[in-house]
């Protein structure tokens, strides 16, 4: 059986990753459904928050959903802005200001303390209330100024040593194959190839 996966997210940029890094046509986005929506994100971890998006729109479309709550995790920072990545310094504002207010904020910290990764929790949940999350997530430093243009968000500051550059300036199928989305994505799948209607949905097609 094919079954139409509704991938709830509003971030475009995040999607193309998830198209890139699943590659199913199976997967439809919230823009591509004509769902609009505003879901309030007031759990108190990633997970929970993938969760949170999962449900509302599983219960809106009767549709298996997934979703994806991700962010910034900064050692110096206490974890800041961790699960607010989206809403610090406010949801609106250009990512060169919030990535300026970081880097300011950590002006002075030497290397050994500027450790830092991206943490991504994917949920699934299905029409019959079964739900499953997994968290993966990948290790940088904040570097000293904003650096490429490739990816989105927090990427420019992100910079991982064992590459030698920021992930803004990795080309999008490096930072998929490494990044925190990537990793998170690619374990759903394995857990999801062992159950139907997963399991030929992948099956021709990758890997
Ligand atoms: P949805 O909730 O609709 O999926 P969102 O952008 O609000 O979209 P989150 O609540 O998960 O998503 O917030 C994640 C934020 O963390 C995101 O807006 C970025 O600021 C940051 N982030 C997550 N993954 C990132 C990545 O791969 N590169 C750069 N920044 C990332």
């Amino acid at each position: 059986m094919r079954s139409k996966i509704i991938f709830a997210t509003g971030n475009e940029e995040k999607m193309k990753e998830i198209r890139m890094i699943l590659a199913c046509e199976e997967i439809t986005s919230l823009q591509e459904e004509g769902i609009e929506t505003h879901i309030e994100e007031n759990g108190a971890t990633f997970e929970e928050n993938a969760l949170i998006k999962a449900r509302t729109i599983g219960k809106q479309t009767g549709k298996i959903t997934m979703a994806d709550d991700s962010g910034l995790e900064i050692d110096y920072l206490n974890k800041e802005p961790g699960i607010y990545s989206a809403r610090y310094g406010g949801e609106d504002t250009p990512y060169s200001i919030k990535n300026k207010m970081l880097l300011d904020r950590l002006k002075g910290v030497p290397d050994e303390k500027r450790t830092a990764r991206f943490v991504c929790a994917i949920a699934v949940v299905f029409p019959d209330g079964r739900e499953m999350t997994v968290r993966e997530s990948v290790e940088g430093q904040i570097g000293y100024e904003e650096r490429g243009r490739h990816g989105f968000g927090y990427d420019p500051i992100f910079y991982v040593p064992e590459y030698g550059c920021t992930m803004g300036e990795m080309e999008p199928e490096e930072k998929n194959k490494i990044s925190h989305r990537g990793r998170a994505l690619k374990e759903m799948k394995k857990q999801l190839q062992r159950s139907e209607p997963f399991s030929s949905l992948w099956e021709e097609r990758h890997e």
